[in-house]
């Protein structure tokens, strides 16, 4: 039975979370801090805010694809936790995010260049755990939206970062006119309430339908997730067909867009194998295929991620540290995403 005090968009029930999670169910925990960007307390100021992110992290890119898409690269600082987590060997204990641009990546044999040590807290964290333990919580998840004005946690769940971010951009100091910027949430009740359906729909079904799937340890819930998942791009797939639209809700870029992108641009070169849906490709959805290169093509997007980063993240230390290099054709990833001719 759905649980009607949860918005859907954001968050799952956790009613009989734990008793689920023992049937076999993957049950995403609920982000515990909400405050506004934009109120009393924390004010909209170019240069006050700063985000911590790790880029295989779904939720943080939404976060990263809107800083960039809002003209926000020069007015909030970012830092960049490595792909992988804490592993058994580690004295602080397994499964943490750290801050650690020493550590070397088993798919590339190096270290990756976008990994930064923690620059906001002016403590030099190594864990994003630590952060938290500041503010004496016990969470540990990214991304998070910092102050670094009073050297407070603003909030953790990335559905609302994106909105507040869309909502202040211009008192932030976007480098973006008005004219040249997305809305991604226009003042229009009918587009909004389109744009919150679609939300609802893409977040339980695709976004972390995606995990239901590639994280059940139960056949029949796997299942269920898998049909879902894939029911529901043949619906994005007619949606897009149906005039030839250019993105979900017409000619315009809105959020509904922006939260659909991060799973679509993971699911060939991750999710096919990782999450174990396995059904198709989404070059073999011609419209939604044509979709995700026209979306990665704007400005600020192919810069708000790294499929490396992804790969090290999601194949790494669950797949005996050795990542997959597919799929080569007809194009290796993310090249194939400059040819939305390929369909
Ligand atoms: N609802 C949150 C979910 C964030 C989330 O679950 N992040 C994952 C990374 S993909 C995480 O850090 N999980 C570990 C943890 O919770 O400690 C959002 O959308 O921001």
């Amino acid at each position: 039975m759905p649980d009607k005090s949860v918005d859907a968009s954001v968050q799952e029930s956790q009613t009989d979370a734990q008793s689920r999670r023992s049937r076999g169910e993957f049950v995403r925990g609920v982000s515990g801090f909400r405050h506004v960007l934009g109120d009393e307390t924390f004010a909209a100021e170019p240069g006050r805010y700063h985000l911590f992110v790790a880029f295989n992290c779904p939720w943080c890119h939404r976060v990263t694809l809107a800083r960039n898409l809002l003209g926000l690269q020069d007015s909030i600082s970012l830092d960049v936790a490595f792909p992988g987590r804490t592993n058994e060997e580690d004295p602080v204990g397994p499964d943490l995010w750290e801050f650690n641009p020493g550590r070397v990546a088993t798919l590339t044999g190096k270290t990756l260049a976008e990994c930064t040590t923690d620059t906001g807290t002016g403590k030099s964290y190594r864990l994003a755990k630590q952060i938290y333990a500041a503010e004496g919580s016990n969470e540990g998840s990214v991304p998070i939206l910092y102050d670094k004005k009073t050297g407070r946690i603003v909030n953790n769940e990335s559905a609302e970062i994106i909105r507040m971010l869309n909502d202040q951009a211009s008192v932030l100091g976007s480098t973006l006119t008005d004219a040249e910027r997305w809305n991604l949430y226009p003042v229009d009740h009918a587009l909004r309430a389109e744009i919150d359906e679609l939300n609802s729909l893409i977040y339980t079904s695709i976004n972390n339908g995606a995990y239901k799937a590639g994280f059940s340890s139960d056949q029949a819930v796997y299942a269920a997730a898998f049909a879902t998942y894939f029911d529901t791009l043949a619906q994005l797939e007619a949606r897009l067909a149906t005039d030839q639209r250019l993105f979900l809700t017409g000619d315009r870029f809105t959020e509904a867009d922006l939260r659909l992108f991060p799973t679509l641009y993971r699911h060939d070169p991750v999710y096919y194998l990782r999450m174990k849906l396995n059904a198709a490709r989404i070059l073999d959805y011609p419209h939604l295929w044509r979709w995700l290169c026209r979306v990665y093509a704007i400005p600020g997007v192919a810069e708000s991620n790294s499929l490396e980063h992804c790969r090290q993240g999601y194949f790494g230390r669950s797949w005996n540290n050795v990542v997959p290099l597919g799929p080569m054709y007809p194009k290796p990833y993310p090249e194939a995403y400059h040819h939305p001719e390929l369909v």
